[in-house]
């Protein structure tokens, strides 16, 4: 059976990470990470996996808690598997995947925050980076709580202000759960991904918040959708193992610090 793209990113991913990470990442291997994302599956029961493997990708000794690797979809079984928590929710994301069906799909990587919003209630969400949408999505955000910092934003209020507002929409969150889809980056730094879209975020617009936000409430996080067949020199999954890394470090250094 020939690998799937998920697989290889996973792989391509390994390469640039440190040997600290990749301790935590074969365990996720060891888990069924790759088992479950395997061609062809049906998105229902890749979801079941996830919300039913949930403690196997648990790095069990330390505070973080997951990080995933493949299409967006797999946020909703994270956030339905930490359900108890309840954390507020904050993607990366240039889309803002809220439709309510998408090519005959009620559940996949374009409907699957609609879904999240049938929750009842339904969690705190604030979408960072998002740039293309349709009317019914504008509407739904229309109808929500949901906050979007737009990727216009960081142009006209700059990074570290984005960061701020973000922060103190958070202080009374107990828990966090970050999500990253690596089309929020602009396709110049990152190219390998299924749906780019242009005039998007740079890395340090990314890292910026990532820094500030990330705290010892994350309680979970994931980074998605790199397509190695769609990457120019690696340069997606580089930045991609930049992301994972600077939020386990982040999270790493202000629990430790408790
Ligand atoms: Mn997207």
């Amino acid at each position: 059976m020939s690998r799937t793209g998920i697989e290889v990113a996973f792989e391509k991913m390994d390469t640039y990470m440190g040997p600290a990470t990749i301790v935590n990442l074969r365990r996720l291997e060891d888990a069924g990470l790759v088992k479950v994302s395997r061609m062809p599956y049906s998105i229902r029961v890749l979801l079941e996996n996830i919300v039913r493997n949930y403690d196997g990708y648990v790095v069990r000794d330390e505070d973080l808690k997951a990080i995933f690797k493949g299409e967006h979809t797999i946020t909703l079984g994270a956030l339905r598997a930490l359900s108890r928590a309840r954390p507020c929710l904050v993607v990366f994301d240039a889309h803002l995947d809220l439709r309510d069906e998408y090519l005959g799909l009620r559940l996949g990587h374009a409907t699957f925050m609609r879904r999240l919003l049938e929750t009842s209630p339904p969690p705190k969400v604030i979408y960072v980076g998002a740039r293309a949408f349709s009317r019914e999505e504008v509407e739904a955000i229309r109808r929500s709580s949901i906050t979007v910092r737009w990727a216009q934003d960081f142009v006209s209020l700059g990074p570290v202000n984005v960061a701020s507002g973000i922060v103190s929409e958070l202080s009374r969150c107990e828990s966090l759960y970050v999500s990253v889809d690596m089309d929020v980056f602009d396709p110049a730094y990152a190219p390998g991904v299924g749906n780019p879209e242009p005039l998007g975020l740079t890395p340090m617009d990314v890292l910026t918040v990532i820094n500030r936000i990330v705290d010892e409430r994350l309680v979970g996080a994931d980074v998605v959708e790199v397509s190695p067949p769609y990457d120019v020199g690696g340069s997606t999954s580089a930045l991609a193992a930049k992301v994972v890394l600077e939020i386990i470090l982040k999270h790493y250094a202000t629990a430790s610090r408790k």
